[in-house]
């Protein structure tokens, strides 16, 4: 195996035996041979005169199950190759073509499988640039299609993402130069804001604008179902499920923003949030005492203390661990058997109490246009950091708890995505009524955030986005993250602090592109970055 798609790769360079995240060596070999077929269903595709919407979808569905701590069952892998070569194989081809390996190659069985993954994974882009620029482009559409498919799961689907998934795939087994992988990273960028525009149009058309709300962070004495992930619609067929069962729901991780949504606080056994991120939740399931639902990334090496009572669904999956069924056409999921097993469990470990407050999204904070316009022209709000992102295991993330400890009184952050967990249960106070840690949502919020950058750069007549007060310092982790830098690079957005450390699949030289083009940088000591970020540097 060898796989550095991720912030905590082994040494910074890439995980070679095992992963840092508990994936195995052959799942990430059978990892790599699903993406090597997707290519090949890319190059048919993009040839054909209208998008095949089910090839398209496929594809969404492979790359999102090869993000990081979505799944780690070879079986299910095995299962997805098995379909990539069914669905490559009724396509139609041009028999008269020289046809690349990824559209001809097939095989059956697992042993087969591992034996053609040895050849076909990362390395085998042997020049480290092009290697670089093809997986950074390849790591984007795995956030990309994340974000597609929950767009496509409440019926809101999109033609132009699925052809562009298709013809940067199929780029990716062509000798481009590096310059024209540059342009396909800036395009991947351009679809990433397309595809979180569609899905903020999916969510708030289906749940309502997310609106400032006040969430508890304690437990009830009722037992509970813990949901996370990012599955909105999941989220809502549980929550319908578990109406009038005597079972309370709590959100977990990424789910947490599901409590800013109108169309859930109308159900009164919604209880909240429970714990943390999802790398604490060794602990925190342990504690939780019900049954836990996974929807999507980040779900981590299943402990012996809850095995029985997780869950996966969608794209997740764990060897050994029970998996919900997709829901059947104009039918909904069946939640009953974790609905019956919570009945049977203790209500949860109370872990912290209190309320933390979020909701900030782009509708909810236009409506405090005003005040917030007001409070950056009086001088009372200086500055906006954004730390949207991911947040993980490692000490060094303590950063961004230091940072939102330090940035002066007159700051505002702006935050979406797990990285919240570092700081937004400290008491970081308001100012005029406007709290310091305003949190948009899931990751994919992260585009709100934008949203509001450009309705204040409107606002304030500027030419340029980056002459806003506004400093970035993006915390990454996994690929959606991936997808949301490139985004907001692709809107022009400069001098974005990266970290905890700058992505392994980047090499020197795409390094020095993307300081050269866009000022990126790596963190650096807190004091000195919250200086520099004061002064707009
Ligand atoms: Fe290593 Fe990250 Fe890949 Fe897991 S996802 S194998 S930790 S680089
Ligand atoms: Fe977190 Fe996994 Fe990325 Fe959606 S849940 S942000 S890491």
């Amino acid at each position: 195996m060898f796989c550095y798609q991720c912030q905590e790769t082994a040494k910074n360079e890439g995980c070679t035996m095992r992963g840092v995240c508990g994936k195995s060596g052959e799942t990430s070999d059978l990892q790599d041979l699903l993406i090597y077929l997707l290519k090949g269903i890319s190059i048919k595709g993009e040839k054909a005169e209208m998008v095949d919407r089910k090839a398209g979808r496929f594809i969404a569905e492979g790359l999102f199950a090869t993000i990081t701590n979505a799944n780690f069952d070879n079986d299910r892998f095995a299962e997805l190759i098995q379909q990539a070569l069914k669905i490559r194989h009724a396509m139609p081809m041009d028999a008269a073509e020289n046809l690349h390996d990824s559209v001809t190659w097939t095989a059956d069985g697992m042993d087969a499988f591992l034996e053609k993954a040895k050849s076909v994974g990362v390395l085998a882009t042997e020049n480290e640039d092009i290697r670089s620029l093809r997986e950074l482009v390849v790591y984007g559409l795995k956030g990309l299609a994340a974000y597609a498919e929950h767009a496509a799961v409440l019926d809101f689907e999109d033609d132009v993402l699925y052809a562009f998934m298709m013809e940067a795939l199929a780029s990716t087994t062509r000798d481009l130069s590096v310059d024209e992988l540059v342009a396909l990273t800036m395009k991947t960028g351009e679809m990433g804001v397309k595809t979180m525009a569609i899905l903020d149009q999916a969510n708030t058309e289906t749940y309502g604008n997310p609106e400032m709300t006040e969430v508890n962070i304690g437990a009830g004495s009722k037992p509970g179902i813990l949901i996370s992930g990012h599955d909105l619609k999941d989220m809502e067929e549980l929550l319908e499920q578990t109406q009038g069962t005597g079972v309370d729901v709590y959100t977990h991780g990424e789910m947490l923003p599901a409590n800013y949504y109108p169309a859930f606080k109308k159900y009164d056994h919604f209880h909240g949030n429970y714990g943390n991120a999802w790398w604490k939740q060794g602990e925190e399931f342990t504690t939780f005492n019900g049954p836990i639902l996974m929807t999507t990334n980040c779900i981590v090496p299943v402990k012996e203390a809850y095995k029985d009572r997780i869950y996966t669904t969608n794209t997740v999956g764990y060897p050994g661990v029970a998996h919900i069924a997709d829901r059947p056409e104009d039918g909904k999921k069946d939640f009953s058997a974790i609905v019956e097993q919570a009945k049977t469990c203790a209500a949860p470990v109370e872990i912290e109490t209190g309320t933390i407050t979020g909701g900030f999204a782009h509708h909810q904070v236009m409506q405090l246009a005003d005040k917030v316009v007001d409070a950056v022209k009086s001088g009372a709000i200086k500055r906006f950091v954004v730390m949207a992102g991911c947040d993980g295991r490692h000490k060094t993330r303590d950063y961004y708890k230091d940072v939102a400890e330090t940035l002066p009184k007159d700051t505002v952050i702006l935050t979406a995505g797990c990285a919240k967990y570092r700081y937004n249960k400290l008491e970081l106070g308001d100012i005029g009524g406007i709290p310091r840690v305003l949190d948009a949502g899931q990751c994919n919020d992260s585009y709100s955030l934008a949203v509001i950058a450009m309705k204040l750069q409107e606002v304030f007549g500027l030419d340029d986005i980056n002459d806003l007060p506004i400093s970035y310092d993006i915390a990454w982790y996994e690929q959606k993250a991936v997808i949301v830098l490139l985004a907001l690079l692709f809107l022009g957005v400069k001098g974005i602090r990266l970290g905890p450390t700058l992505p392994a699949f980047l090499s020197a030289n795409v390094v020095k592109v993307l300081v050269d083009n866009f000022d990126i940088k790596p963190i650096g000591e807190v004091e000195a970055d919250v200086a520099a970020m004061m002064e707009g540097k």
